[in-house]
């Protein structure tokens, strides 16, 4: 990987990047546990497994100082009454964060930090969410279209999944008649 300045285009319509090194299909199949009604999901996963969403990287070597950026594109959907949504991580290098750039749809990003504080964010747009050091983060798309982002963060911070996948997010987002609903998630438990 040369170390020269680059660029890429967002196509402005769907805000694909013009190019990349990675497009990751996350399918239904990998989000075993993670949605609140599993008789739901057993009864979609068992339909079709479905792409939930996809992730399109700019890699660069995973050392201090280099940035990775991106788009991830969230497709509409719900398993029972909750949105499709991304796995959701915290950075393996805690102490490292990220910016989100909303390009398209709407939707909602539920993070909380390891203390257990908790916060949601609203994806509109034109909007810049900023996630800081220590907050695990997952995208939920709560509207009809696709919700497009572009992020950036660190090359070093990696991704540590085990931690959600084992006690899930303090917060869940559910549909109701009026509206997206934010609920405490009854089945959150101590990841230890
Ligand atoms: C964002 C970024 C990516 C991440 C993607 C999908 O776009 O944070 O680093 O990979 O979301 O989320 P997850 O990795 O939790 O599946
Ligand atoms: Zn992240």
């Amino acid at each position: 990987m040369t170390n020269r300045p680059f660029n890429y285009d967002l196509d402005p319509s769907t805000g694909l990047p013009s190019r990349y090194d990675h497009h990751t299909l996350r399918k239904l199949s990998s989000m075993a546990g993670q949605f609140f009604d599993q008789a739901a999901y057993q009864q979609l996963l068992e339909q079709e497994d479905v792409v939930l969403y996809e992730v399109y990287e700019l890699s660069r070597p995973a050392v201090s100082g280099e940035l990775i950026s991106g788009i991830s594109v969230i497709h509409p959907g719900r398993v029972g009454d909750e949105f499709f949504m991304t796995k959701g991580h915290f950075h393996a290098l805690l102490e490292t964060a990220e910016v989100y750039v909303v390009l398209h749809g709407q939707g909602m990003m539920v993070m909380e930090n390891p203390e257990g504080d908790c916060s949601v964010e609203t994806y509109q747009p034109g909007r810049v969410i900023y996630v800081p050091p220590r907050w695990a983060h997952r995208s939920v798309n709560t509207g009809p279209d696709d919700l497009v982002f572009f992020w950036v963060y660190p090359a070093n911070a990696g991704h540590d999944y085990g931690t959600i996948e084992r006690q899930g997010f303090h917060k869940l987002v559910i549909a109701s008649t009026s509206g997206p609903q934010i609920l405490d998630n009854p089945r959150w438990k101590p990841a230890s």
